[in-house]
C-alpha cells in the first residue's frame, strides 16, 4: 500500500466524524503521490502522518446573554494546524454548522494557501456555532468579548493572527480587538482585518474578490482568453462574492447572479452592486429585497445559480455547494473557467469532471489566497507601524496573484500535467511547507 493510502486510511480511522475534513485531506494527499516517489526523504521523515495531525485544538465554552437577559452558550474553536513556515494564520467562522470538522478541513486548507501567498504564515483557522443571523449589534458585541476572553491567552502578533471568514467582518473583528487589548493591554496586531483608524490595511475588505479576478484573468490570459465581455455567475452576496463582482465588472465582464443562503438573484442586464452593498453590508437583509431596486430582475428561493449559462462560474459561498450535477449543466452551457472564492466549493465529483471537461480550474487555496496574502500585509504594514496607499496593496496584492497562477501552472507541467491546477495548487503548496519541515526536526 503506498504511503499516501496508509496516511489516508489511518486518517479516517482517527477522524470518522469529520467529512469535511476528510475530503479536503483526500484531495491534497492524492495529488501528492507523485512528490513522494520522486523523494523518499518526506515519507522517511513521517511529513504526512505529521501534516494531517494539528499541532493544538482548542475548545472552549464561549457563554453570553441575549437582549431578553437569557443566557446562551456556544463552543468555541481554535485549531492551530502548521507553524512551519510562520505563526499560526487563518480567519474565524461563526455560523451553525460549524463544528470541528470543519474547522480542521478550513486549517488544512490554509496551510497550503499561506504557503503559496510566499509570505511567511503558518495554518490555522476557528470559529464558533453561534449563528449572527437576526442578533442585535449589543449581542454580537456580548459574544465576541465572550470568545475573545478565552482566545487571548492562545493568540498573538507572533505566535497566532486570527481575521475574517464567513459571519465575521470588520465589526467583529472590532469587538474582538477592543476585547483583547482592554485584557492584555498591548496594543499588537494580533487580528487582521482590523479597521483603519485602528491597524488595519486599505484594500483588506476588497482583497479576496480582487485576488480571485486578478487570478482568473491571468488564467485565461496564459491560455489565450480576455475576461472583457465573458458572462460570470456568482453564489454568495458576502465579503468575498462582492468584491469578486465589483472587480469582475471593472474587468469588463458581465455577472449575472448572486446568491444568499435563502435564494439567489439574475439580472440580465448584469447586476447592480451598488443595490446589493445596501442590501448586504449596510442594512444587512436578504437578497429578497434586491428586486424593490431592480424590478426587472429575478428572485429564485432555493440553489439555483449554476444553472444560468455562462463563460465563468465564481463560488464564493460554502463549502460543497457545487456539485457534479451543477458541474455537468455548466460544462454542458459551455463554461471555461471556474474559480473557487469560497473554501472548497465544488464537490470531489465536481472538480473532477471540471478538469475532465477541460475547464480552467482554480482551486480555492490558490484563487481566495488574496485575503490572507493582504492580512499578511496587514501585519507587515504593523510590525512597521506604518500604512501603504490602496494602490500600493492592491499592487503587491495582484503581483502576487499572478505569482500563484505561474506556480500552479508550473508545478502542475513538471509533473506531467498540463493546467491541473488541483495537483500544482497541491505541490506548489506542500513544498515549501514540507521543505521546512524537514529542516526543523522531528516535532
Ligand atoms: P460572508 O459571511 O461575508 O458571506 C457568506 C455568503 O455565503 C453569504 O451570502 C451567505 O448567505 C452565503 N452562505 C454562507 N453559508 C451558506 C450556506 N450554508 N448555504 C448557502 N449560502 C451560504 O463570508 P465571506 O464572503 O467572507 O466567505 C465566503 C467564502 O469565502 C467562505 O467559504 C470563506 O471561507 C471563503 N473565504 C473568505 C475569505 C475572506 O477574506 N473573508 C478569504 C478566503 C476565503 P447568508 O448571508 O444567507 O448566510
Ligand atoms: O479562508 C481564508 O483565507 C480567510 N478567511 C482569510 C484568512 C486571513 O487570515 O485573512
Amino acid at each position: 500500500m503506498s504511503y499516501v493510502s496508509r496516511t489516508l486510511d489511518e486518517l479516517v480511522k482517527k477522524n470518522p466524524h469529520e467529512p469535511e475534513f476528510i475530503q479536503a485531506a483526500t484531495e491534497v494527499l492524492e495529488s501528492l503521490a507523485p512528490v513522494f516517489d520522486a523523494d523518499p526523504r518526506y515519507e522517511e521523515a513521517g511529513i504526512l502522518e505529521r501534516l494531517v495531525e494539528p499541532e493544538r485544538q482548542l475548545m472552549f465554552r464561549v457563554p453570553w446573554m441575549d437582549d431578553n437577559g437569557k443566557v446562551h452558550v456556544n463552543r468555541g474553536y481554535r485549531v492551530e494546524f502548521s507553524s512551519a513556515i510562520g505563526p499560526y494564520k487563518g480567519g474565524l467562522r461563526l455560523h451553525p454548522s460549524v463544528n470541528l470538522g470543519i474547522i480542521k478541513f478550513l486549517g488544512f486548507e490554509q496551510i497550503f494557501k499561506n504557503s503559496l501567498t510566499g509570505l511567511p504564515i503558518g495554518g490555522g483557522k476557528g470559529g464558533s456555532d453561534f449563528d449572527p443571523k437576526g442578533k442585535s449589534d449589543r449581542e454580537i458585541m456580548a459574544f465576541c468579548q465572550s470568545f475573545m476572553t478565552e482566545l487571548y491567552r492562545h493568540i498573538g502578533a507572533s505566535t497566532d493572527v486570527p481575521a475574517g471568514d464567513i459571519g465575521v467582518g470588520g465589526r467583529e473583528i472590532g469587538y474582538m480587538f477592543g476585547q483583547y487589548k482592554r485584557i492584555t493591554n498591548r496594543f499588537e496586531g494580533v487580528l487582521t482585518g482590523k479597521g483603519i483608524t485602528f491597524g488595519g490595511s486599505l484594500a483588506r475588505t476588497e482583497a479576496t474578490g480582487y485576488g480571485l479576478l486578478y487570478l482568473t484573468q491571468e488564467m485565461l490570459r496564459r491560455n489565450g482568453r480576455d475576461i472583457r465581455g465573458m458572462k460570470c455567475s456568482i453564489s454568495g452576496s458576502g465579503n468575498v462574492a462582492i468584491y469578486a463582482a465589483e472587480k469582475a465588472q471593472a474587468l469588463g465582464a458581465k455577472v449575472l447572479t448572486m446568491s444568499d443562503s435563502t435564494g439567489w438573484i439574475y439580472d440580465k442586464d448584469g447586476i447592480d452592486l451598488q443595490a446589493v452593498k445596501q442590501i448586504k453590508e449596510v442594512n444587512r437583509q436578504r437578497l429578497t429585497e434586491y428586486i424593490k431596486y431592480r424590478p426587472h430582475s429575478e428572485y429564485h428561493a432555493g440553489k439555483g445559480v449554476w444553472n444560468v449559462p455562462v463563460d465563468i462560474a465564481l463560488p464564493c459561498a460554502t463549502q460543497n455547494e457545487l456539485g457534479a450535477e451543477d458541474a455537468k449543466i455548466l460544462i454542458k452551457n459551455g463554461c471555461i473557467a471556474v474559480a473557487e472564492g469560497a473554501n472548497m466549493p465544488s464537490t470531489l465529483e465536481a472538480t473532477h469532471f471540471f478538469l475532465d471537461g477541460g475547464v480552467l480550474f482554480a482551486p480555492g487555496k490558490a484563487a481566495n489566497a488574496g485575503g490572507v496574502a493582504v492580512s499578511a500585509l496587514e501585519m507587515s504594514q504593523g510590525s512597521m507601524r506604518l500604512s501603504w496607499s490602496f494602490e500600493e496593496v492592491d499592487a503587491r496584492l495582484k503581483q502576487i496573484m499572478v505569482n500563484i497562477c505561474e506556480q500552479i501552472s508550473d508545478a502542475s507541467e513538471q509533473y506531467g500535467f498540463h493546467n491541473n491546477f488541483v495537483i500544482g495548487a497541491n505541490i506548489a503548496g506542500f513544498r515549501k511547507v514540507a521543505d521546512a519541515m524537514l529542516s526543523e526536526g522531528v516535532i
